[in-house]
């Protein structure tokens, strides 16, 4: 039975400051990933504040939000079967030195804040995460 669903993934200022939006698409489309919408954007501090909300009460709260807004970012909606898990497995740990052999992070990600990429980590999330992006 097919399950088909959508989640929002981010290439995150590092990966895009190094040149590795292309490539690491291509990964999410070697993965049966379809990019149905993306945008290069680079968002206010404000905007970061309001996306990472969840996040509010941590100690590294400011700076991730001084960070993702710091320089263009690449969002995308990927869609495929079970799309919000697979993602999180092909983007792997969120600390790169914990991410297994062949995940973005692994492959990508420079330290636990400047690991490349963004991904829901829920299917409600993803609707509210996508709708963030593209409202309409
Ligand atoms: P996730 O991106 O794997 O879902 P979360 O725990 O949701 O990880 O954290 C959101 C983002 O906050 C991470 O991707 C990372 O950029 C940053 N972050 C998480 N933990 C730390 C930390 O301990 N120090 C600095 N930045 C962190
Ligand atoms: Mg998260």
């Amino acid at each position: 039975m097919s399950n088909l669903e959508k989640t929002l993934s981010i290439i995150k200022p590092d990966a895009v400051e190094r040149n590795l939006d292309d490539e690491i698409k291509e990964m999410f489309k070697n993965n049966g990933f379809k990019i149905v919408n993306e945008k290069k954007i680079q968002i206010e501090k404000s905007e970061a504040e309001q996306f990472y909300k969840v996040h509010e009460t941590k100690p590294f709260y400011n700076e991730l939000c001084s960070y993702l807004s710091s320089g263009p970012i690449v969002v995308m909606i990927l869609e495929k079967d079970n799309a919000v898990l697979d993602n999180r497995k092909l983007m792997g740990a969120t600390n790169p030195k914990d991410a297994e052999i062949g995940t973005i992070r692994k492959k990508y990600g420079l330290s636990i804040d400047k690991n490349s990429v963004h991904g829901s980590d829920s299917l409600e999330n993803a609707a509210t995460e996508i709708n963030f992006f593209f409202k309409d």
